[in-house]
């Protein structure tokens, strides 16, 4: 009996507007049109209960402390942690709009311990390849809307880039670094050759935990 080929957990990281969106509904574009099944998601996912209450934070409606708000951030990734596992295993490949490298990147960006913020992350489902959209801050403001929700300062997001550069060191096997000052176009061409690789090496494997 021939054995169903899982999809690829593909997950695009960086700061704030730096193309990650548009990159990641662009790869999914391209993937439909090649006939792979695939599915866009993006965390935080704002749509269940926890994370309504994270919109409300990132949209300045709601205070809570640092602790709190990275918990749920994390929660928000278990809560869909049996959904990314059953569409990977049925053959989807997913293409992911941030993911726990957020979390820490913008947790410990605000000065909490990097320890205490890897630890709940641990034993979630591990990304396949990150690709890391990496680009001058400073840049980065004369992009649409940059401002309008929390952490959307160039002050921040430059710590936040520090933290990146961090993860990257850490996370090195499976991260991708993409130069996000590219043009779109550019990006997404080598976005796409990548992702063909990925999707053929791993369809025969069990998906990873991330060993936090
Ligand atoms: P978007 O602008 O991409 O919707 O993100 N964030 C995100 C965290 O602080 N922790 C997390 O675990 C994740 C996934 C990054 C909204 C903001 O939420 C931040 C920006
Ligand atoms: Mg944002």
């Amino acid at each position: 009996m021939s054995q169903i080929k899982r999809g690829a957990f593909i997950v695009l990281e960086g700061c704030d507007r730096c193309g990650k969106s548009t990159q990641s509904r662009k790869l999914v574009e391209y993937l439909e049109s090649c006939s792979i099944p695939v599915k866009y998601m993006a965390f935080p996912e704002r749509t269940s209960d926890i994370g309504q209450v994270i919109n409300a934070y990132i949209k300045n409606k709601q205070e809570l402390n640092d602790e709190t708000i990275h918990l749920l951030f994390t929660a928000n990734r278990w809560e869909h942690k049996n959904h990314i596992l059953n569409l990977l295993n049925s053959g989807t490949t997913l293409v992911v709009d941030r993911y726990a490298y957020s979390g820490l990147a913008y947790s410990v960006a605000k000065g909490m311990s990097k320890q205490w913020c890897m630890s709940p992350e641990s034993g979630l489902p591990r990304p396949d390849v990150v690709f890391y959209l990496k680009t001058n801050v400073a840049t980065l403001q004369n992009r649409g809307q940059f401002g309008e929700e929390r952490y959307e300062t160039e002050d921040f997001q430059t710590k936040v880039a520090r933290c990146f550069e961090d993860i990257y060191e850490m996370e090195k096997s499976y991260w991708q670094l993409i130069d996000a000052s590219q043009s779109q176009d550019t990006i997404h061409d080598s976005l796409r050759q990548k992702v063909l690789e990925v999707l053929k090496e791993v369809e025969n494997t069990e998906v990873n935990v991330l060993d936090w």
